[in-house]
């Protein structure tokens, strides 16, 4: 069968008109769509990524031929690459990421914004001929297994071949979702480039390099026309659009349209001693372990962790009434640094085979290597920007933002449960955050629109994955911050109508800590497998087994009920760990006032109504 599709991969573009505009809105028809893309961007060739194993082989052999990918030893690392980027594109790039929704207000204060008419006209005139001399691949994307009731298509078209390889982990990609698509289903268009062309205007050509970027970068996403366009960076959220471009910030505006949630929440299956099975969703901030939560290895006996999803949550009220979760991506972009035996075996152990790398050091044996990877230091490497490398040199060894790219299935805690088209419905929902004081171990939240308030108000100390001052606290609501493809505020109030169509069947709410320090700046917990002990408790809440104490919080364990058998920690450090000041937390309030003060009179009532609440616990916890 002669398909359209197979005659635009031979097409060369010679005869096709081109354009420097970028039109108000997409075209609907994914075909007339891509032609309008290739108008503007003219690239050599067209090509369609069908999902076959032969193309990946393909693709694969390009990376490796132009240097974009280093073959690793492959009798260590079976289907193993490593990609080093340029040193001025190794993370999401905050400051240069954009909402343009038509009125400033729907982007909000925490949002960069720029009106869309003119961030098209600033598009235009970068992406205008920026493939040319390459090739253009279109990616047809499912997020969430295809056809699901929560899943969601989308298609990107980029001119990176790292980026195609790399889509083809962290999506389910190909000829299926294409036909989807073409058959009418909605979809979401992304487009890619790195911005760095192999032809100039005039004809002349200058030769590829290993990892292609420009110093000028735009992530840009259009809420009212659901579309994506970034320019200028190859690096993982930047460039692979189904994550945090797609799933977030633009499922983001979709789920407040259309009643759901689509949030920066992991997805645990979690089975008890006597059987039963509870459904847990978290959210933390960048940096907080929340890979190492996702992979969590219970130490208290009975107790079984399995991973649905590491990173996002797509939440849907079912027909039963209860919220039901799906993992929309099909792998892990994780930080490598800090993943070893210790941390989790299970990330690591997922490594050992079909994995991309990116930024990470190389041994002299072909294998990887990072800090944290080992108790001993390798003598010698090469690091994640190609020199030698010794442990004297004074710098990582590895970027500290250097990821594995690797398909959820290799991890050996992935749930049967991962790719249920239904979703799994949740008990449990945990806000987190890293915070040395103030904010205890664990506490279950008054009510939903008390869970709403912790959430509105999480905060966290600055990581590398995002930009300024590492240590000083930021807010990161909902863990949301930079995801949230609109208003802020009004992303709590649609928090606060789902928990009124839920009702009684909504979700448990908690807020946890596992980075509380002492006077003297030490952890007061240890952290990884231990934290199975504080869900423990929070699903004995939700079992109505055990009683709480009324703290200004929320409710918190008796001190009796957390399970701390076998665990090295005194009843001074416990105290310390659920030590509520109300001092401090009035001071805490009256942050909460000022920084509600930036969203206006778009806070929604129920969460002034909770800060009173929470002032109300102050005065009379003071006595
Ligand atoms: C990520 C992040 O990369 O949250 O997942 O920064
Ligand atoms: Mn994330």
């Amino acid at each position: 069968m002669v398909t359209r599709q197979s005659m635009e991969t031979d097409m060369t573009l010679d005869t096709a008109t081109e354009s420097s505009a970028i039109p108000e809105v997409p075209e609907p028809d994914v075909h007339r769509w891509v032609d309008t893309v290739a108008a503007l961007t003219r690239p050599d060739k067209i090509q369609w990524i069908t999902g076959s194993e032969e193309e990946r082989k393909e693709i694969l052999a390009i990376a490796l031929a132009n240097g974009s990918l280093i073959e690793l030893n492959q009798e260590l690392r079976p289907g193993c690459y490593l990609a080093r980027s340029a040193p001025s594109d190794v993370a999401r790039v905050e400051a240069r990421t954009f909402i343009c929704s038509r009125e400033e207000s729907d982007a909000g204060p925490t949002n960069n914004w720029v009106d869309p008419a003119e961030m098209k006209v600033t598009l235009a005139a970068h992406f205008d001929g920026s493939m040319r001399g390459r090739t253009m691949y279109v990616i047809p994307f499912s997020m969430g297994p295809v056809g699901g009731d929560i899943s969601k298509l989308g298609v990107e078209i980029t001119d990176s071949p790292y980026v195609v390889l790399n889509m083809r982990i962290m999506t389910r990609v190909g000829d299926e979702v294409r036909e989807r698509i073409e058959a009418g289903e909605q979809w979401v268009p992304t487009v890619h480039t790195v911005g760095y062309p192999l032809v100039d205007a005039a004809g002349n050509t200058r030769p590829d390099i290993a990892w292609p970027c420009n110093d000028e970068k735009y992530i840009t996403h259009f809420p009212e026309t659901r579309e994506v366009w970034s320019y200028g960076s190859g690096y993982g959220g930047n460039a692979l659009l189904g994550k945090k471009c797609y799933a977030l910030r633009i499922a983001s505006v979709l789920a407040h349209d259309e009643g759901w949630l689509a949030e920066h929440m992991l997805i645990l299956k979690i089975t008890g001693p006597d059987g039963r099975e509870y459904h847990l969703t978290a959210a933390f901030p960048s940096a907080c372990g929340k890979t190492n939560l996702a992979m969590l290895r219970p130490t208290i006996p009975g107790w079984k962790v399995e991973t649905i999803g590491d990173d996002i949550a797509w939440m849907r009220p079912g027909a039963d009434g209860r919220l039901y979760a799906i993992n929309p991506e099909a792998g892990f972009f994780g930080v490598a640094p800090f993943t070893s035996e210790q941390t989790n075996p299970t990330a690591l152990h997922a490594l050992n085979h079909d994995t991309i790398f990116t930024n990470v050091a190389l041994t002299d044996d072909g294998d990887v290597w990072w800090e944290g990877m080992t108790p001993e230091t390798p003598a010698h490497l090469i690091d994640w920007q190609g020199n030698d490398w010794t442990p004297d040199s004074g710098r990582p060894a590895a970027h500290p933002n250097s990821r594995f790219t690797v398909r959820a299935d290799q991890a050996e805690s992935i749930s049967s449960d991962w790719e249920n088209p239904k979703g799994v419905p949740i008990d449990v929902i945990l806000f987190g955050g890293r915070r040395a004081t103030n904010v205890p171990l664990i506490a279950e939240t008054y009510s939903w629109e008390h869970g709403v308030f912790v959430g509105a108000t999480v905060s966290s100390e600055q990581t590398a994955a995002a930009e300024g001052t590492v240590g000083a606290l930021r807010r990161d609501p909902f863990a949301m911050l930079p995801f949230c493809g609109y208003n802020m505020a009004d992303y709590w109030g649609h928090w606060l109508q789902i928990g009124k169509t839920l009702g009684d069947k909504a979700p448990r709410i908690f807020q946890v800590n596992w980075f509380r320090k002492s006077a003297d700046g030490a952890y007061l917990w240890p952290g990884f497998g231990e934290n199975s002990r504080a869900i423990e408790w929070a699903l004995r809440r939700v079992n109505g087994e055990v009683d709480a104490v009324d703290g200004i919080s929320g409710h918190l364990p008796k001190l009796e009920d957390l399970n701390v058998t076998n665990l090295d920690i005194s009843d001074d450090e416990l105290q310390q760990l659920f030590a509520l000041d109300p001092d401090a937390w009035s001071v805490e309030a009256d942050l909460t006032e000022e920084y509600f003060g930036m969203f206006g009179d778009k806070v929604p009532a129920d969460l002034r109504d909770q800060l009173a609440q929470l002032r109300a616990r102050i005065a009379a916890a003071r006595g």
